[in-house]
């Protein structure tokens, strides 16, 4: 990352007078924007399907190729517990009436390390999180805003794919490229599918293809691609009332922005202040190039993260219905 702390503006700063939506579903909501997506959008996005066609959208755990984390994690180990070599003469496989072997095997990973629903209480700033909550309740475990009450809910609406890299014309977007809510509009029109409010958006930059095509080299002035803060930008997401931003990119927005130098701004301005989710490095490359093919954007998406206690995000594989 290219930010200077010492000249950045604190969020505090940047972000006051930008709306919030704390309160507005109760002072003990701890799924935000989700809340927008309800049985009437259930419906309206189940009548989307007439193909049949799914695609899942989880990126492989634990790849021989490798996993495409955030600086500073560690991509996901996979342990072999227990396999037939464990039966192995002076092995210490169980003994089991009727002869029973069986494979057992268990994951060192990071919940944010793959595939990913970010918890609303995932990111801070100020001493609060979404809603309010006290950022000491995260300590030891989030006791507000994990991500058990998104798992316990799950994720079903119409999903609209903007292909921002084929928009643009290019393979994969480039480090530190941004683009707009604007951008977002002229993509979802030229591919001949207005966004309609309340859709959750799923954006593609490709940028992970150079993971693989670049090795230790992408790591390099890390700063992925996406979409950068302004006022008008977070107002848009309020107005259109997004209950969930999906991409391919590692963090869903450009890392460093360019304008003033803070990270991650988007975090907060739009999943701790408007409580709008975040579900990160997505394989859209199956339903994209289904897409282009048959010039249908718009889809029934339907997610669930695993339900693990106090959790600040976790693994998800969501699938796209057509
Ligand atoms: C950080 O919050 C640093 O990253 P992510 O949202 O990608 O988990």
């Amino acid at each position: 990352m290219s930010e200077n702390p010492s000249t950045a503006p604190d969020l505090v700063d940047l972000l006051a007078g930008s709306p919030t939506n704390w309160g507005k579903w109760g002072s003990d909501d701890e799924v935000g924007a989700l809340n927008y997506l309800g049985p009437e959008q259930v419906l309206a996005a189940v009548r989307l399907v007439s193909s049949g066609k799914v695609f899942t959208l989880q990126r492989l755990i634990g790849d021989p190729k490798g996993d495409p984390v955030w600086p500073g994690r560690t991509p996901a180990e996979r342990i072999q517990v227990l396999d037939e070599s464990n039966w192995d003469e002076g092995g210490n496989g169980a003994s089991y009436p009727g002869g029973l072997h069986y494979a057992d095997d268990k994951i060192d990973a990071y919940l944010q390390g793959s595939t990913q629903y970010d918890a609303l209480g995932h990111l801070w700033y100020g001493g609060q999180l979404y809603n309010g909550y006290d950022a000491r309740s995260t300590v030891g475990g989030l006791d507000k805003a994990s991500v058990q009450p998104i798992a316990e809910r799950g994720i079903v609406g119409r999903a609209v794919l903007l292909d921002m890299a084929r928009f643009r014309g290019k393979p994969t977007l480039d480090k530190g490229e941004t683009f707009t809510h604007e951008d977002l509009v002229a993509c979802a029109e030229a591919q001949g599918e207005p966004i309609q409010p309340r859709d959750i958006l799923v954006i593609r930059t490709n940028f992970l293809q150079l993971f693989h095509e670049q090795g230790e080299a992408f790591y390099e002035g890390f700063n992925e691609p996406g979409l950068v803060y302004s006022p008008e930008l977070v107002q848009w997401f309020q107005d259109m009332e997004i209950p969930n931003l999906v991409t391919d990119t590692i963090a869903n927005e450009v890392t460093t922005d360019p304008n003033n130098g803070v990270a991650l701004v988007l975090h907060s301005a739009l999943m701790r202040n408007l409580g709008v989710t975040l579900t990160e490095i997505a394989d859209l490359e199956r339903l994209a190039a289904d897409c282009a093919e048959d010039g249908r954007y718009a889809f029934l998406y339907v997610a669930a993260p695993l339900n693990i206690a106090q959790a600040a995000g976790s693994p998800v594989n969501p699938v796209a219905i057509k």
